[in-house]
């Protein structure tokens, strides 16, 4: 392990001051590539849950309220820069907490966490708001105007699959648009949220807008922030079940919410498309980060007369994943971000069996070597031949592996598609565009990628149906959630 991030204990970030708090409570940050203790995480309690919205609220009526809004885009576009100047330390830290390749979060966690900040800033400079002139009796008329003023302090609860970029994701858009924040990073992903705290003081955000506190969820530092009541809107990324369970606690004192839940996104491989181009893109969108995506492909649909041809292929390129240590030469595959984890897309791997899948290639845990035995290793898997109503082709594993099932028609396709709890993706491959178009129309999902996956343009619309969230967030519609829209109508 890198001598660089071993033994780095992580704080609490609290009114621009790292603490331990006062609960008392520790627990360990594990690596998930080979076992290793990393350093110990500061556990925050209820008081320092308190403290944290106390200076938030304070940030938000004093110093960072009365900035001049071209003064805080210009502190947020420092923000970006520091991180990039600082990348080597971000990276460090993101491969060390979820054990991911360099090679992937160099070139996506780390320059996305950062180009949230200056997206989001220049939105915010560059959205208009609406005006109206109202006709009144006396024929003077009245002015109606729209202005955006701050939710006040925004709870932002993060999951551990792309830490600093979904964090940002969300940070970014809060504060350009005035808020104060209180981070909850995943407790399997500390490092990154509290490395952030340093650069926001290197670069002048005045205390109190930005702060982290470590913890779990039920009983710990997260619901311990969706329960306060110093807190007005509360930004999920994360499970299901878990989402659910927020918005119970935010409908207490009728808090705004935002949800990006999970997924179980199917890819549809029609016969015209250009195949080594689907190859390669589902090869990303199964295998990327080692399947610990919400926008992955769990579920591949493709048209008979190239099934057998894109199942042998996928299987060959699936076998040339190299598994290994983050920086270690030509690794595009790590482990799973812990052994709870493993253990949940393992007994998926038997599941499958179980339910009679044949088992293209993997379905075991690979033979890593003592030196990375301690690690959370599961092979890159391919099943074919499950019934649509399987588990394993209905609940979301988060892990490396997907069904491939033929289809006939372009109906039968989008019917399959569509037949989900779930709407956050789709990976349509086709050279047809007027199907592109067609499909566009029926697919029920957020984000639906023609012949790309994982292709982000920061300004649009991103988010879930059906049980994969509430709300949007991207562009004009990150306003949306994280600013008031108040109507001041002038009598002339
Ligand atoms: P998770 O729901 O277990 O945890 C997410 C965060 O919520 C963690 O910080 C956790 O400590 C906290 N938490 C848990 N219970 C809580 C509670 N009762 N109150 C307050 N906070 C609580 O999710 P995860 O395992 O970290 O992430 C994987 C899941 O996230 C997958 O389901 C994936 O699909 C989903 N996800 C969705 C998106 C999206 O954009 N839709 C993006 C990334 C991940
Ligand atoms: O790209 C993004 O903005 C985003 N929210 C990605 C989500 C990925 C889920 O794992």
């Amino acid at each position: 392990m890198d001598a660089k991030v071993v033994g780095v204990d992580r704080l609490n970030f609290i009114d621009g001051r790292f603490t331990p708090g006062s609960s008392g409570r520790t627990f360990e940050n594990i690596s998930p590539v080979d076992g290793a203790f990393l350093g110990q995480i500061y556990e925050a309690g209820k008081a320092e849950v308190a403290a944290a919205v106390e200076a938030a609220r304070s940030a938000v009526a004093g110093p960072w309220g009365d900035m001049a809004l071209a003064d805080r885009c210009d502190l947020l576009h420092k923000v970006a820069d520091r991180i990039i100047e600082r990348f080597d330390e971000f990276l460090d830290a993101e491969c060390a907490d979820t054990g991911k390749p360099r090679s992937l979060a160099s070139h996506i966690d780390i320059p996305r966490g950062a180009a949230n900040f200056k997206v989001f800033a220049d939105v915010v400079k560059n959205v208009p708001t609406e005006a109206f002139h109202l006709d009144t009796p006396d024929g003077a008329g009245a002015h109606n105007y729209a202005v955006r003023a701050p939710k006040g302090v925004v709870a932002v609860i993060c999951p551990w699959n792309l830490p600093l970029l979904l964090m940002t994701w969300k940070v970014g858009p809060a504060l350009a648009c005035g808020n104060a924040v209180v981070v909850k990073p995943s407790e399997e992903t500390p490092s990154t949220a509290t490395l952030l705290g340093d650069v926001m003081n290197e670069v002048g955000i005045p205390k109190g807008v930005y702060n982290v506190v470590h913890g779990f969820g039920p009983d710990s530092a997260g619901q311990y922030l969706t329960q306060h009541p110093g807190v007005d809107a509360i930004t999920f990324t994360g499970e299901t079940t878990t989402g659910e369970a927020i918005m119970r606690e935010a409908s207490v004192g009728v808090r705004d919410i935002s949800l990006e839940l999970g997924g179980k996104n199917p890819a549809l491989v029609f016969a015209d498309c250009d195949l080594d181009k689907a190859i390669e893109g589902t090869m990303r969108s199964v295998f990327a980060n080692c399947g610990q995506v919400c926008l992955g492909t769990e579920r591949v649909y493709v048209e008979r007369p190239i099934f057998d041809e894109f199942v042998s292929r996928l299987k060959e390129e699936a076998e040339k994943l190299k598994l290994g240590r983050p920086g270690d030469e030509g690794v595009n595959l790590g482990p799973l971000i812990s052994a709870e984890h493993q253990q949940k897309v393992l007994s998926y791997y038997a599941k499958a069996v179980e339910e009679g899948a044949t088992v293209v290639t993997g379905g075991s845990v690979p033979d890593m070597g003592a030196d990375l035995a301690g690690g959370h290793w599961v092979s890159p898997t391919i099943w074919t031949g499950l019934a649509d109503d399987a588990a394993v082709v209905r609940e979301e594993i988060f892990g490396p592996c997907c069904h491939i099932r033929p289809f006939d028609t372009e109906e039968e396709a989008v019917m399959l598609a569509n037949d989900t709890p779930y709407g956050l993706a789709a990976a349509i491959w086709t050279e047809n565009a007027s199907r592109m178009h067609r499909l566009g129309r029926k697919i029920e999902a957020g984000i639906q990628w023609m012949n790309c996956w994982f292709l982000r343009d920061l300004r649009t619309p991103f988010g879930g149906s059906k049980q994969s969230g509430i709300g949007r967030e991207g562009g004009v519609h990150s306003l949306e959630f994280y600013t008031e829209l108040r109507n001041i109508c002038v009598k002339l």
